[in-house]
């Protein structure tokens, strides 16, 4: 008898065991924080990635960006708040509008104030270690990072090939063999790889692809080369009933540059002679790479070369993201790690006949956003809720579990995912640099889910509406035909987000901030390499 009950003792004294030990390994892995990594392109377009579902990205696809997707969230309606790198990224980094956190021009408009409250900074606080990795653009060294590797050359906005980083505000390396995403890649891995596995990271992941003058990594080039993309619908816009619009500097046709196209310099010319026969173009030169080639058949060629190079240097980024994502399964971390993809601000792919950024119109103002997190966000999740990029930092803040500061004008999302909305009807928007570069009116608005009322103020006082249920493309100007219940109802709301977000200075005030030139002080020189 005794003989039976031992072993039965045994098991029973195994059993409960085991039951505890996957209890508190449960326990221990519901209280584990999350971490977090925010993959962040430059001048990725929504249009580009297929999940998307845009017929370019059709034919390039990016499989491996798509997998944050279909294991996560697609958003669909995020926005940025001032379309171009520097303050997007400060607007990212503090989650207020650029007048607040005071860094609202790339070109004259001084560096990013380091010393004010950013989301890294509570994480770090928090005991996690952050890192950024590749693409800053801020002049100042980033504060909030138990370490930095960020790109300083050709003003902060680093180069596709011998790109110079700067370590911890302190070294600078140059780089002679890889590409740009390739270092940044191998650099987010290597951090990954050597971090404390005790303790929870956030890491910023940041390319300096896909923006201008797209120069993809060689294993790239043969991508592309049997066929030629479909022109969009839009590109040969004529800009009618869009004063502003028709101003422009941005046009595939008439402003993209021998440098852009991958023109070489004639041999004998000095460095200047060089540069300045490269940027040819950029004001509006005429210029053809040969005799014959001219008009349409010159824009229909510099399109394709444009994107043709523009989707290369993506897929190089989607490679990285593939393997980021690998890493994180192969390591056990996928469960436990929230991963987005975006990009600054959009960008035109030919629509309007454009390349570049700047303006409220949907390709420059919509980001791409995908976000998972297996613990709280659904498989295949589609959301249509208006979000902008202050938003970002108090989201990641929220899935984490860390108190969102009382100063940051933007909101958690969080809740979307749990089926609720974040109560919000319009996003709001303001663009200030001007002229340089591409000649864009300084100019604010609002979106809803169906409208967007725009007002150009700075050398000109032109309104534009747009339904984007009937016009998704924006091409018809409403604002002189529309009733006028629906502009007071749209102005009504637009005065609402001025005073609700602090922006509502008089327009003299706001062509100050176009005209004001604050010089850099910050920037990259001294961190540079002679
Ligand atoms: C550079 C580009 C512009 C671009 C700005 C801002 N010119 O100046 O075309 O709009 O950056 O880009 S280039 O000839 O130097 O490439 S941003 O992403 O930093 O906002
Ligand atoms: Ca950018």
């Amino acid at each position: 008898m005794k003989s039976y009950i031992f072993p039965i003792l045994i098991l029973l004294i195994s059993a409960c065991k085991n039951e505890s030990d996957n209890t508190n390994k449960s326990a221990k892995d519901q209280s584990k924080p999350l971490n977090i990594i925010y993959i962040m392109a430059d001048d990725h377009a929504y249009q580009a990635i297929s999940a998307y579902g845009s017929e370019i990205s059709r034919l390039a696809p990016t499989p491996n960006i798509d997998r944050i997707a279909k294991e996560g969230a697609l958003m669909d309606a995020v926005f940025c708040t001032n379309s171009i790198c520097g303050p997007s990224r400060s607007a990212i980094l503090t989650g207020n509008f650029s007048h607040v956190n005071g860094f609202y021009k790339n070109v004259n408009g001084g560096d990013f104030n380091g010393e004010q409250m950013t989301f890294p900074k509570i994480f770090q606080k928090n005991g996690y270690q952050t890192a950024v990795i590749g693409k800053w653009h801020l002049g100042t060294t980033p504060t909030g990072f138990d370490y930095s590797k960020v790109l300083v050359n050709w003003g902060g906005q680093g180069t596709y090939f011998n790109p110079q980083f700067c370590i911890n505000g302190k070294d600078t390396v140059i780089e002679t063999k890889r590409h740009s995403t390739k270092v940044i890649e191998d650099d987010c891995i290597e951090w990954l790889s050597s971090r404390d596995p005790e303790k929870p990271f956030m890491l910023l992941y940041q390319f300096k692809a896909p923006h201008r003058d797209w120069r993809p990594d060689s294993m790239y080039h043969d991508l592309f080369t049997d066929f030629d993309f479909p022109l969009p619908e839009t590109f040969n816009d004529d800009y009618s009933g869009r004063l502003a619009a028709s101003q422009n500097m941005m046009e595939i046709g008439g402003h993209l540059n021998r440098r852009d196209m991958k023109q070489i310099a004639p041999p004998g010319l000095s460095r200047r002679d060089s540069l300045r026969w490269l940027a040819y173009g950029d004001e509006g030169q005429f210029w053809t790479p040969n005799d014959t080639l001219q008009g349409a058949a010159l824009k229909y060629w510099k399109y394709q070369t444009y994107i043709k190079d523009y989707l290369r240097c993506i897929a190089g980024v989607d490679r990285a993201v593939g393997r980021l994502l690998d890493y994180l399964e192969e390591n056990g971390l996928s469960e436990n790690t929230l991963v987005v993809y975006t990009s600054d601000q959009g960008f035109y792919l030919g629509e309007h006949g454009w390349f570049d950024k700047r303006w409220m119109y949907e390709e420059s103002f919509k980001m791409p956003f995908l976000i998972k997190s297996p613990k709280h966000i659904k498989a295949g999740t589609v959301s249509k809720e208006l979000i902008m990029n202050i938003d970002f930092g108090p989201t990641l803040l929220d899935f984490a579990g860390l108190k969102i500061p009382q100063g940051m004008q933007g909101k958690s999302f969080k809740n979307t995912f749990e089926g609720n909305g974040i109560g919000r009807d319009a996003v709001y928007y303001h663009y200030y640099e001007y002229p340089k570069w591409h000649k864009v009116q300084p100019h604010y608005g609002i979106r809803t889910e169906r409208y967007k009322l725009i007002h150009f103020y700075y050398s000109m006082d032109e309104w534009e509406l747009y339904d984007l249920q009937r016009d998704p493309n924006e091409m018809n100007n409403i604002y002189k035909q529309a009733s006028p219940a629906l502009i007071q109802q749209l102005k009504k709301k637009l005065e609402e987000l001025k005073t609700q977000y602090k922006d509502d200075a008089p327009i003299e005030q706001m062509r100050l901030m176009t005209d004001t030139v604050i010089r850099r002080v910050y920037n990259e020189p001294s961190k540079r390499l002679k």
